[in-house]
C-alpha cells in the first residue's frame, strides 16, 4: 500500500511544527530573565526561534531528502531536465517570508513601545554645549536643532508611578551610581525589585555602553549627552553590569554588579548606606581611574571566572609591558 504524498506532506507538516514550537520555548539560549523588559524581549525572541527553527528543518529537509533522492544513479550519463521557473512556487515563497517579516516587524515595534521606546521621542532637549561644539560649532543657540531624548522612557503601563532615580557615570574603566534622594555614592547598582528604575546614564571621558544582559536592556553612554534606561527587576538576586562599548585597553575589566533586593532589603541598605555616610574613605574606594594594573586586572578574573590560579596571576602581573608601564 502507498500513502499518498499530500498525508505525507501533512504529517511532516505536524511534526516539524511541534518540534518548531518546542524549540522556541526550550533553546536555552538566554541568561535568566530578571525584569518586565526581559520578558517581553524573550517573547519576540522565541517567537523568531520558533519561525526559524520551522524554516531550518523545511530547507535543509528539503536539501537532504533532495542529494539521496536524485543523487546520480549508476551508469546515468545524461543530462539533468531542463527545468524553466515555477511561478506559483515563487509567489508562495516569496508571499511567506514578506508575511513574517511584516508580522515580526508590528510585534516588535509593539514591544518597543511598551518597553517605553515612544516615551522619549515626546519631549526633546537641547543639545549640551559639548555636543553643540563638536556637532555644530557655527549655529547660533537659536538654531540648534533639538534632539530628541534616547534610551528608554516610561512604559506606557506604568501610569506615572514614581521611578526611583539612580545617576549612572561611566568612565575608564568604571560605572559610579549616585542617587540623588538619598546622596548615596557606589560603585555597584542596588535597585528594589517590583518598582521602576530610572536610570540616567552619561559618560565622563568617551563612550561606553551600559548593559545588563539578564534584564535584555543595553544603553550608550555618550559624553556631552544624556540617556536614559527605565526598567522595572522582578527577580530578586546579583545580576552583572557589562560595558558594551570597546573603550580603551581596560574595556574587558569595565563590569560591576546589579543587586536587586526585597524593597525591605532594599530600604535597610539605603539606611545602613545614609548613616554609615560618603566619608573620604568610601569615596577613595570608589573606582577610579587612577587604580593600578592589578586593581584593573582584578575584574577580569573575578566576575568572569576564569580558571587563573594566583601564581599565574601574579607572574602575568609582574609581567613587564610597555603600554602598562607607561603609566604605573
Ligand atoms: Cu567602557
Amino acid at each position: 500500500m502507498k500513502i499518498p504524498s499530500s498525508i505525507v506532506t501533512m504529517l511532516l507538516g505536524i511534526v516539524v511544527t511541534l518540534i518548531s514550537l518546542w524549540y522556541g520555548q526550550n533553546h536555552g539560549l538566554l541568561p535568566v530573565a530578571a525584569s518586565a523588559e526581559a520578558i517581553l524581549v524573550d517573547g519576540l525572541f522565541n517567537v523568531m526561534m520558533t519561525i526559524s527553527c520551522g524554516l531550518f528543518l523545511l530547507v535543509e529537509g528539503a536539501l537532504i531528502f533532495s542529494i539521496i533522492r536524485f543523487r546520480r544513479r549508476e551508469g546515468d550519463d545524461e543530462d539533468g531536465v531542463h527545468l524553466e521557473g515555477n511561478i506559483p512556487l515563487e509567489i508562495v515563497w516569496t508571499a511567506i517570508p514578506a508575511v513574517i517579516v511584516f508580522g515580526i516587524s508590528i510585534y516588535s515595534f509593539d514591544i518597543y513601545s511598551e518597553m517605553g521606546g515612544l516615551d522619549l521621542m515626546n519631549h526633546n532637549s537641547t543639545p549640551t554645549e559639548a555636543v553643540k561644539i563638536a556637532y555644530a560649532p557655527d549655529l547660533e543657540n537659536g538654531d540648534m536643532p533639538l534632539l530628541s531624548d534616547v534610551g528608554l522612557g516610561e512604559p506606557p503601563s506604568s501610569a506615572g508611578q514614581p521611578a526611583l532615580e539612580v545617576n549612572v557615570s561611566g568612565l575608564q574603566y568604571a560605572f559610579i551610581f549616585t542617587y540623588p534622594d538619598s546622596g548615596i555614592v557606589d560603585g555597584e547598582l542596588h535597585i528594589p525589585s517590583g518598582q521602576l528604575v530610572r536610570l540616567n546614564l552619561q559618560a565622563q571621558d568617551v563612550l561606553h555602553a551600559f548593559w545588563l544582559p539578564e534584564f535584555r536592556v543595553k544603553q550608550d553612554m555618550i559624553p556631552g549627552q544624556e540617556t536614559r534606561l527605565v526598567l522595572e527587576a522582578t527577580r530578586e538576586g546579583t545580576y552583572p553590569v557589562v560595558c558594551a562599548e570597546l573603550c580603551g585597553p581596560y574595556h574587558g575589566g569595565m563590569r560591576t554588579q546589579l543587586i536587586v533586593h526585597s524593597p525591605e532589603e532594599y530600604d535597610d541598605w539605603v539606611q545602613s548606606k545614609v548613616a554609615q555616610g560618603n566619608t573620604a574613605e568610601t569615596l577613595a574606594n570608589l573606582p577610579g581611574s587612577d587604580r593600578t594594573d592589578a586593581q584593573y586586572l582584578a575584574n577580569f578574573v573575578e566576575p568572569l571566572d576564569l580558571d587563573i590560579d594566583a601564581d599565574a596571576l601574579a607572574q602575568l602581573q609582574a609581567m613587564p609591558h610597555a603600554h602598562m608601564a607607561s603609566h604605573s
